[in-house]
């Protein structure tokens, strides 16, 4: 009997804990929210249903976790979203990139009061261009001008990628984007 895989085990230590951040993740009903997120944790994305209130997921990534609630984008539930911002500290929303005229003008209006948002309008924002995968998808220029996000510019806290769920290496590359955003922010001295 010998002790030494033990203790070559407990003297290698534990890895050094991930930083966790929290974050709100809104957009309209049936962007993709859920989709994306359950792909990010390798959850089977069968039976994915439209989210009634909301759901937490812990999303790890190599150098962070990040713990996202979904706030679910049906009409009724949306005009709850702001009373589960408290506590964010990074924000991503998404959009169907195909969407009707009708819609992209909701998402946009949704989008405008989120970077408006006084507990929001500080924090790094990744919006995602979802459904890229469509015909009828606007490309990300097109998203960009119609969102009128260059005079919200807000210092560049924001990040703006197209995506779609079947090339989930881009969309991990934008999180990767946007975990940087957060790590610069706590590096930076407080302001009182
Ligand atoms: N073609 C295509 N379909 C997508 C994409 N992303 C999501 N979907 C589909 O869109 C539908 C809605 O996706 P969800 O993930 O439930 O949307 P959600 O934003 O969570 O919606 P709520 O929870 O109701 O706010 C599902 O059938 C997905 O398969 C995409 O990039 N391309
Ligand atoms: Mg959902």
């Amino acid at each position: 009997r010998s002790n030494t895989c033990f203790k070559a085990l407990c003297c290698k230590g534990p890895p050094p804990p991930r930083p966790e951040y929290d974050l709100v993740c809104i957009g309209l009903t049936g962007s993709g929210k859920t989709s994306l997120l359950s792909q990010l944790c390798s959850e089977n994305p069968e039976n994915i249903v439209s989210t009634t209130g909301f759901s937490i997921k812990a999303v790890p990534f190599q150098n962070a976790v990040l713990n996202v609630k979904e706030l679910g984008g049906a009409d009724t539930i949306r005009k709850y979203w702001s009373r589960y911002y408290q506590g964010s500290q990074g924000v991503i929303f998404v959009l169907d990139s195909a969407s009707s005229e009708d819609d992209l003008e909701t998402a946009r209006n949704e989008l405008h009061s989120a970077l408006q948002h006084p507990q929001l309008c500080t924090l790094p924002f990744l919006i995602l261009a979802n459904h890229q995968d469509k015909p009828a998808a606007r490309s990300v220029q097109e998203i960009k001008k119609y969102f009128e996000l260059e005079p919200l510019a807000r210092g560049k806290r924001w990040i703006l990628k197209p995506c779609s769920l079947d090339d989930m290496e881009a969309v991990k590359d934008s999180f990767t984007l946007l975990i940087n955003l957060l790590e610069e922010r706590e590096l930076e001295p407080s302001r009182m």
